[in-house]
């Protein structure tokens, strides 16, 4: 017997359905809709189709009719399935990768391949590029000047990793769930309206956004949510749940139950995975079932919660905060009473990762909004200080003496700034390149002009471990540069983050009282929370700061609270929560 993950099969699925609207979409429409609905179902399927088979229970499946299941059946048995074999055999295989492309749908690939005699699925994803850039695709019936843009432009966004499965970002999925809320509340039956699941628990990266409704009529609020008119289609239906898809493949599950269910519900439905299973096993051994209807005791007895807290107390924890709930450590810490009283945003009192458009004349780019613009914001935000870190002067195109003028005349300004502007303090600092070799971009005359630095790579992404770190360590040993800015380099669903001795970097910061940046932006999120988990150990300091090019970045900092909440933090871990004093103390240390 053959063996295929739950992710080939539906790639498989989805290919035939893909074959069948090219051929004929309106003839074949209930053969497309149900292998698109399979191929959903299996790939998000918790459980391995190849273990239902080895337990003889394919039944189980749902979402997969009797047909396609025995087309499963036979795949497993001989490798292939030949009614697959003769729906696909028309469509040149080069039709499939560019499915995967955002925008791309079977006709308009299955077009390109055949106009111009694309027939190497490893080179087609090219091979249009290089069409759409000589222009040659504007011509084609149908398409036009726009859609040749729109192509290179998916092309270009594929290639750095955005497929159309890839993990939602933090601020794509609470935007979708937002809205969603919004509707759902809509509908008179909707009592309360939760946000769920990894977006509940504030990970960096979201599958798919769950919510959750309490209400004493669950059938009118899933046919509410079914009617949602931005939906792509509904991909599945049953009496509490059910999940939709929206443009763009982004999936949104929705359960409903009773008010006095409440409690469990949520617990269960924010999870992890990993967290509820092991509290299951926690539960167990006191003689206690889990699930989301509640709690059943030894006697069968169900006993319900409305809220969470009833929940864990009931079981002799305190309650945890969705951000901990990853399995590592937070049953045990809940049980002793030793759960961290987590920074929250409130604690923040400035930010000091801020691009303004001074004209600085950079190695890298320029904010857009003047320094006053900044200024304004942050009071706006009841910071006590604000940071102005724009990146160094670029060394290839001024000499020395030039880069240390334009930074006399850049103190200057901020001098003015501070006599004009009272109510928000002004740390000056630059961010400033680690070059390849760790010396840092400036010299040290140049460095004497400010408060602080923050270091950072932006150049040889991919050198050894022991050589990153070297160059790291050497540009951070300088006593002006005091934060790391993001510190694995990794652009999330785009760049891996760079190879660092994590262990070698964290004595180093402890030792030498450096701070690491917990960088807020959104495909950033870096350092990592499984990493400032690590570095907590270390009792290192964390600085969360927004790199805002824009008064609106500025916004971002609740992004940058979660990563040091699922990293543990306190507010004692953070600087950016002192008092201007305690910050200039620790500055001057
Ligand atoms: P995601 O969507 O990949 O970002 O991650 P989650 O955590 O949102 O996962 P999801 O959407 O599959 O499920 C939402 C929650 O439902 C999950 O965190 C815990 C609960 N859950 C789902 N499937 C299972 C399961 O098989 N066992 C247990 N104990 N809980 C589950
Ligand atoms: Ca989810
Ligand atoms: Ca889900
Ligand atoms: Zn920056």
């Amino acid at each position: 017997m053959k063996s295929f993950t739950n992710e080939e099969i539906a790639r498989l699925l989805r290919q035939v359905a893909a074959a069948y609207t090219i051929q004929n979409e309106a003839k074949y429409r209930f053969q497309i809709l149900a292998y698109q609905k399979a191929a959903d179902s299996i790939e998000t399927s918790a459980t391995e189709i190849k273990d239902l088979l080895a337990d003889n229970a394919l039944d189980d499946l749902p979402g997969v009719g009797a047909s396609i299941k025995n087309h499963i059946l036979e795949l497993f048995n001989t490798g292939a399935v030949t009614h697959f074999e003769d729906v696909l055999k028309n469509v040149s295989p080069a039709v499939f990768p560019l499915l995967d492309i955002p925008s791309f749908g079977p006709k308009k690939a299955f077009k390109l391949v055949d106009k111009f005699n694309l027939n190497d699925p490893i080179t087609v994803v090219d091979d249009v590029y290089k069409i759409a850039c000589e222009g040659k695709i504007a011509s084609l019936e149908g398409f036009g000047e726009k859609s040749q843009n729109d192509i290179k432009r998916a092309i270009d966004e594929y290639k750095l990793g955005k497929t159309k499965s890839s993990r939602m970002v933090l601020a794509m999925a609470s935007e979708i769930s937002n809205t969603m809320l919004t509707y759902l509340r809509k509908d008179k039956n909707v009592l309360q309206a939760f946000t769920l699941g990894s977006l509940r628990r504030m990970k960096s990266t979201i599958g798919d956004v769950d919510i959750a409704v309490s209400s004493n009529n669950p059938t009118a609020v899933l046919d509410h949510f079914n009617s949602y008119p931005y939906k792509d289609r509904v991909i599945e239906r049953g009496d509490i749940t059910s999940s939709i898809i929206l443009s763009g493949n982004k999936q949104v599950d929705l359960m409903v139950l009773t008010p006095e269910m409440l409690g469990s519900l949520l617990q269960h439905f924010t999870g992890s995975k990993e967290h509820n299973v092991a509290l299951r096993e926690y539960a167990l051994k006191k003689g206690y079932s889990l699930s989301e209807k509640g709690i059943k005791l030894k006697d069968g007895t169900l006993k319900t919660f409305t809220s969470e807290k009833e929940f864990y107390n009931f079981l002799g924890l305190a309650w945890i905060p969705p951000e901990l709930r990853e399995n590592q450590g937070e049953i045990e810490a809940a049980l002793k009473k030793t759960l961290p009283t987590l920074v929250e945003i409130d604690d923040i009192k400035g930010d000091f990762h801020i691009h303004s458009n001074y004209a600085i004349e950079p190695s890298h780019d320029l904010g857009k909004n003047t320094m006053e613009e900044m200024l304004i914001r942050a009071k706006e935000l009841n910071y006590e200080y604000l940071g102005f870190s724009e990146h160094n002067p670029s060394i290839g195109n001024h000499t020395e003496q030039e880069i240390y003028e334009i930074l006399l005349k850049r103190n200057k300004k901020i001098d003015q700034l501070r006599m004009s502007n009272k109510s928000v303090r002004i740390i000056n600092l630059l961010e400033v390149d680690i070059l390849v070799n760790g010396s840092l971009a400036l010299s040290d005359r140049c460095m004497e002009l400010l408060d602080m630095a923050i270091v950072s790579i932006h150049s040889s992404f991919r050198n050894p471990t022991e050589e990153m770190t070297t160059r790291i360590l050497k540009g951070l040993s300088h006593p002006k540069a005091k934060i790391l800015a993001h510190p694995s380099g990794r652009l999330i669903n785009s760049r891996a983050p760079y190879e660092v001795d994590w262990k070698r970097l964290f004595a180093f910061a402890k030792e030498n009282n450096k701070a690491l940046e917990i960088n807020s932006w959104p495909t950033r999120l870096d350092l990592q929370d499984i990493l400032v988990k690590q570095a907590r150990d270390y009792d290192i300091k964390f600085v969360i700061n927004t790199d805002s090019h824009a008064t609106s970045h500025m916004d971002n900092m609740p992004y940058g609270i979660s990563v040091a909440k699922r990293g543990w933090c306190e507010r004692k871990d953070i600087i950016n929560t002192y008092s201007y004093d305690k910050l200039i103390d620790w500055i001057n240390q």
